[in-house]
C-alpha cells in the first residue's frame, strides 16, 4: 500500500511548495513512491484523531506500514533509510548527511523562522526594521558558513541525499531566497536541487492539486 501524507487541504503557500510536506513529496519522488494524500482543513488538523498522527496538530503526518510518523525531516529520513539513494553507502558519510538534516531543521531553519514571524506578527513596531536587519544578518552568517563547506561540490555529502533535500527546503523559503544573490554557490545549488526531476514532479503535483482545491 501507498503511504499516506496529511496535507493542507488548501495550502496556505498558494501552491508555492513552502509547506513542510514539500520534503516529503520530494523524497518520495526521488525513490519513485507515489503517495496518497489526506488532505485536511485547518479544524480537523486539531482533533484527537490528526493528533494521534501529529501531537501538534500539524502537518505532515505519514503513514505506512503500521507506522505513524510525524516531523518533516524524521519522515524523509525513514524514507531515506528504507529506499536505495538518498544516503551514502558508507557509514561515515551517511552520519554526515544525517548531519546535514539536522543543520537544515536545527542550525539554518530556526534562524529563517525567526525572520519570517517578526516580519509577520510584529511589521506594525517600531523597532521591527531594525530587528529584520539583525535578523538577515544572522541568515547571511550562516549562508556564508554554508556556502564555505559546500565549497564546489555538487552536493553537501557525497551524492545527492536526504541532507540536501532537507537543506534546499530551508533555502527555498523567502529570507533565504532574497539574501542568495549574494552567495551565488548556494543559489546554484538551489537551482541544481529544483531542476532535479523528483523536484519539479513533486512540486508539479502540489501545485495542481492546490489550484484543484483553490478553484
Ligand atoms: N517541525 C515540523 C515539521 O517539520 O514537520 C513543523 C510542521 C509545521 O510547521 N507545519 C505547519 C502546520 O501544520 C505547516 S508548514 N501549521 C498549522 C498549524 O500549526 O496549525 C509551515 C508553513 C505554513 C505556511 C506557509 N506558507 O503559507 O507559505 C509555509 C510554511
Amino acid at each position: 500500500m501507498n503511504p499516506i501524507i496529511s496535507v493542507f487541504a488548501v495550502s496556505p503557500d498558494r501552491g508555492s511548495g513552502l509547506a513542510r510536506d514539500m520534503a516529503v513529496r520530494w523524497a518520495l519522488a526521488e525513490v519513485g513512491v507515489t503517495p496518497e494524500l489526506r488532505p485536511l482543513s485547518f479544524a480537523e488538523l486539531q482533533t484527537p484523531e490528526h493528533k494521534a498522527r501529529q501531537p501538534f496538530g500539524q502537518i505532515p503526518a505519514y503513514e505506512a506500514d503500521g507506522l505513524t510518523l510525524f516531523e518533516s525531516g524524521a519522515i524523509v529520513l525513514h524514507i531515506a533509510e528504507n529506499h536505495p539513494g538518498l544516503l551514502p553507502a558508507d557509514r561515515h558519510g551517511r552520519a554526515r548527511a544525517i548531519a546535514w538534516m539536522f543543520a537544515a531543521v536545527s542550525t539554518l531553519e530556526p534562524v529563517v523562522l525567526d525572520r519570517e514571524y517578526t516580519a509577520m506578527l510584529e511589521g506594525d513596531r517600531p523597532w521591527t526594521p531594525e530587528r529584520l536587519l539583525m535578523l538577515d544578518d544572522r541568515i547571511r552568517r550562516r549562508l556564508a558558513d554554508l556556502a564555505t563547506a559546500l565549497a564546489d561540490r555538487p552536493w553537501l555529502e557525497g551524492d545527492f541525499s536526504a541532507g540536501d533535500i532537507m537543506m534546499i527546503c530551508v533555502l527555498r523559503r523567502p529570507p533565504c531566497r532574497a539574501l542568495l544573490a549574494e552567495q551565488p554557490a548556494l543559489a546554484a545549488y538551489l537551482a541544481r536541487g529544483e531542476a532535479r526531476p523528483a523536484f519539479q514532479a513533486a512540486f508539479a503535483d502540489q501545485l495542481a492539486r492546490w489550484q484543484a482545491a483553490s478553484g
